[in-house]
């Protein structure tokens, strides 16, 4: 493991272009963490209060100093009511992303937008009998509408009775029933982030437990929204299959137009491709002799990697450093995720920064405005000014960077089974169904989440994975945590040669070569961006489904390393309230109080099964998950 310590990664492509912005004195992501040390104890602990503007309040955690704030809330209250609305927001995000895909959806089965269609009418049509919309002897267009029109009703159904369908539809019946009985079903995801933002305001639900229960109902809203985003944008976009790409901050090309999409909404990011591909002969005839090279960041990264090959250029934690290679021309950011400094760097060089969703602008880029009614020629207008800014790059400062890895992505839940149907085209789940009773995979691993200046980028991820597959764990990716795992050449089948015990290699490689892929799958299974999060769960689902047994008694566990969005906190909390072990490498902010310490590390796993497990050390955290793997098998008599 090479590491930069200016950088605090250990991905070689950081430690090269860190040099590169420390020279040019352009300040980077680390520079800001060192720059903010130390952290504020309170805010570490979660017991800082600004919810009303008497605060803001703290608590001294010492037991010196205040207990209470000035109306009386104590620590408890204070982190309670903190942690639910970090949940409330990444509901709010994935469920934002996912109405964008079905209002857009609703206008595609009108044929109303011309630059989308539905380009896996069977995966529509799977969807639609999920979710009992008929499909028999119907066009495409109206079955996409009432798809979606069924799925918005998931945003404003006011029936406290009747649970999201969306949610309903996706896990298995038991699980449902017992997250119906702790009254945690979210009926309508709006309300359910409006109820948060309510409850958890100045004088009103002060008890701690309470007000963490009703987080949890949002972070279960937050997994419903998940569903519907992917789902959707494989309706729309195509279903991921194995695909042979590259990863890293190598893929950006000195004699190409190299254009990144940066942030999670597949609207965009598709767009771009299909545009960027009648284009090439315009970049050509502005001096780019490769034509035009798209490659993605963070998980719009990953949508197009999944479904089209597109190269990744790198996750969250280096995304400015994609512009110090001096070679990018435009980036293209549209929500979540995207550095507000990105403005400040693409300054320093001849980058074009652009914005595109009016609701999300940042200072020193351009904005072009995103409406899905006029997508090509948005897209025309963006790839225009990339080709511009390519001809006013400066030679000097380029600075490709040789990091770059194979990488074997695309193992969306029908592609898995798919490729498991390649050995028992009758009962597809029974290969691995099998191997897990067998013991050659002794349990599932999910890695998901972020990049955390609190911890050497993709490090975490790459110790536990590891050990994990060395002890013959099955091993999933999404996020960044994949874009960690593509970039560090993780996703390929030498990695599976090199690291997987001798098991789990000798199932990857006959599912590998079943499935016509030449040798073993790759050592991580790359599921997707966050949202994409639920393509695990439908695996899981038809595992507990097949065995008749509740998600929380397989073995099955979590991981993320270096949490650190909203999004994460819910993700991690509805992964607990499915019933699985969830690591986190990154503290959680909410230490100060023992009374919401103690619920979500022991209490969940009473209510649900699942709970956190908090270990920033990753040789420590892979032992603790395997710990509770094996747990589970003892548990079922395996
Ligand atoms: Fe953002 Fe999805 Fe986290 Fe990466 S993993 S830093 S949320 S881009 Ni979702």
């Amino acid at each position: 493991m090479s590491s930069c310590t200016s950088c605090n990664s250990c991905d070689p492509a950081a430690a090269e272009l860190c040099t590169a912005a420390a020279e040019a004195d352009i300040p980077t992501v680390w520079d800001r963490y060192a720059a903010q040390q130390p952290q504020c104890g309170f805010g570490s602990l979660g017991v800082c209060c600004r919810i009303c503007w008497k605060g803001p309040c703290r608590i001294d955690p010492f037991g010196k100093g205040p207990q209470r704030g000035i109306c009386g809330a104590d620590r408890d209250t204070i982190v309670a009511r903190n942690l639910s609305r970090m949940m409330a927001a990444g509901a709010a995000g994935h469920s934002e992303h996912g109405r964008h895909i079905a209002l857009a959806m609703q206008r595609v089965g009108h044929n109303e937008l011309p630059a989308y269609q539905i380009r896996d009418e069977a995966k529509l049509t799977a969807v639609a009998k999920r979710l009992g919309v008929p499909t028999e002897g119907r066009a495409i267009g109206p079955i996409a509408y009432d798809v979606a029109t069924l799925t918005l009703e998931d945003y404003r159904n006011q029936d406290h009775h009747h649970a999201c369908n969306w949610i309903t539809s996706s896990l298995p019946k038991k699980r449902i029933d017992k997250l119906r009985a702790l009254d945690v079903l979210p009926h309508n995801i709006d309300a359910t982030v409006a109820q948060i933002m309510a409850r958890t305001s100045v004088g009103c639900d002060a008890d701690p437990t309470n007000v963490v229960l009703g987080g949890i109902k949002g972070a279960l809203a937050d997994f419903t929204g998940m569903c519907l985003a992917t789902e959707l944008s494989d309706a729309m976009f195509g279903t991921p299959q194995p695909v042979v790409t590259t990863a890293n901050l190598g893929v950006i090309r000195k004699d190409s137009v190299n254009i990144a999409v940066n942030g999670h909404n597949p609207l965009l990011s598709e767009v771009i491709c299909d545009v960027a591909r009648t284009m090439q002969d315009k970049a050509k005839a502005a001096g780019a002799k490769d034509g035009i090279n798209i490659v993605g960041i963070c998980c719009s990264g990953n949508e197009v990697m999944l479904r089209h090959g597109v190269p990744l250029a790198t996750n969250y934690l280096s995304q400015e450093l994609a512009i110090l290679t001096g070679a990018l021309d435009a980036m293209v950011v549209d929500v979540q995720c995207i550095m507000p400094s990105l403005g400040e760097v693409a300054e320093c060089f001849h980058t074009r920064l652009v914005t595109t969703m009016d609701e999300n602008k940042m200072p020193g880029a351009t904005h072009v405005s995103f409406h899905e009614e006029h997508a090509e020629e948005t897209a025309r207008t963006i790839v225009e000014m990339a080709i511009d800014a390519f001809t006013l790059r400066d030679p000097k400062r380029i600075r490709i960077s040789s990091a770059v890895s194979k990488a074997v992505v695309g193992f969306s839940a029908e592609a898995v089974i798919g490729a498991l149907a390649k050995i028992d085209p009758d009962d597809p789940l029974k290969p691995l169904v099998d191997n897990i009773v067998n013991g050659n995979i002794r349990g599932i691993a999910l890695f998901a989440g972020c990049n955390n200046t609190q911890s050497m980028q993709d490090g975490g991820f790459q110790t536990i994975a590891k050990k994990l597959a060395k002890n013959n764990v099955l091993l999933l990716a999404t996020g960044c945590g994949a874009g960690a795992f593509a970039k560090l050449g993780l996703m390929t089948p030498e990695a599976t040669n090199a690291y997987a015990g001798d098991t789990l290699k000798a199932v990857l490689t006959a599912v590998g070569e079943a499935a016509g892929l030449g040798g073993p799958l790759p050592m991580v299974l790359h599921m997707g961006s966050c949202v994409d999060n639920s393509r695990a769960v439908a695996v899981a689902t038809a595992i507990a489904d097949r065995l008749g047994v509740d998600l929380h008694e397989l073995p099955l566990v979590a991981s993320a390393p270096e949490a650190m969005s909203e999004k994460a906190v819910a993700i991690g909390t509805w992964s607990v309230c499915l019933g699985l072990p969830t690591h986190i490498g990154t503290v959680p902010q909410v230490t100060g109080s023992a009374v919401v310490t103690d619920l979500l590390t022991r209490g969940a796993g009473d209510l649900f099964g699942g709970y956190f497990i908090v270990e920033p050390n990753p040789d420590a955290a892979a032992d603790t998950l395997l710990g509770a793997i094996e747990e589970r098998r003892r548990a079922l008599g395996l």
